[in-house]
């Protein structure tokens, strides 16, 4: 077995572990507020896991000009990453058009980023800087929209909504950097040690993230997921807006 494929089985196994952890944890807070950062964090990592399991059978292992593309990566993260951001997105009370905007700012990330994949250099370095720009926006997006929106929900809901963005958003920048480094490109790391380094930032920011996630007090978790409050979020937040459009003198 090679050593990618060894990772491709630990990712597997480390998700499977997830999904038990979080689908045991939905299951026993079914009747209650808050339920669904549970069963979010399990289909995040089922999804995950069902294509680690197809990388290291090698289904979505696909050759393309000479070489191996884990067309799996990406079709994980197209699935996980908007519902990682959605999940974000419920701590927030964010508006729903906004998140829908991040989302399809995020798509669009996953997309150009399999582009930089398939393309040869230097071509492929403009596609990472494609890629980049959208997660940039994502980024900025964090820590103003997000941030301001959660910051009219009630104080442990932003405590947590804080801690689980900083994680986040830590985690997540990782990404284009093990690119950058890997044999797509500058080359400096080989690829077994590529597939390593994704495989550990995949557990954490799916299996670590939501465990810390799910693990926080259960009354947070229903406060935060309380509609009638993230409705009332959104429109205070839209009203704060507008006043200061009008207070705005030209
Ligand atoms: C790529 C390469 C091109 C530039 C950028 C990238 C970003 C990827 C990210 C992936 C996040 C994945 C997560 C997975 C599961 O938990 C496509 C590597 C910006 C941010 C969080």
């Amino acid at each position: 077995m090679s050593m990618n494929q060894l990772w491709f089985w630990i990712g597997f196994v480390g998700m499977v572990i997830g999904a038990c952890i979080f689908g045991s944890r939905a299951i026993a807070t079914r009747r209650r507020e808050g339920m669904e950062f549970h069963l979010e964090s399990f289909f995040i990592c089922l999804t995950a896991a069902t294509l680690y399991l197809t990388l290291a059978t090698n289904l979505t292992v696909i050759n393309f000009k000479g070489e191996s593309i884990f067309l799996g990566r990406y079709i994980d993260w197209s699935i996980t990453t908007p519902l990682l951001l959605i999940e974000l997105g419920v701590l927030a009370g964010l508006r729903l058009k906004l998140l829908a905007g991040v989302v399809l700012a995020d798509l669009y990330m996953i997309l150009t980023g399999l582009v930089a994949n398939l393309e040869a250099a230097p071509t492929s370095f403009l596609w990472w800087t494609i890629s980049t720009g959208a997660f940039v926006a994502i980024f900025l997006s964090l820590l103003t929209e997000f941030t301001h929106s959660a910051a009219r929900r009630s104080v442990r809901v932003n405590n947590l909504f804080k801690k689980m963005r900083n994680i986040l958003l830590v985690l997540w920048t990782a990404y284009p950097i093990i690119w950058l480094l890997g044999t797509e490109g500058f080359a400096w790391i080989p690829t077994p040690i590529e597939t390593v380094l994704y495989t550990i930032v995949d557990l954490c920011a799916k299996v670590g993230f939501g465990f810390i996630l799910t693990s926080a007090d259960p009354e947070t978790l229903a406060d935060a997921a309380d509609p009638s409050h993230i409705k009332e979020t959104a429109e205070s937040y839209m009203a704060s807006a507008s006043q200061m459009r009008s207070n705005r003198s030209y």
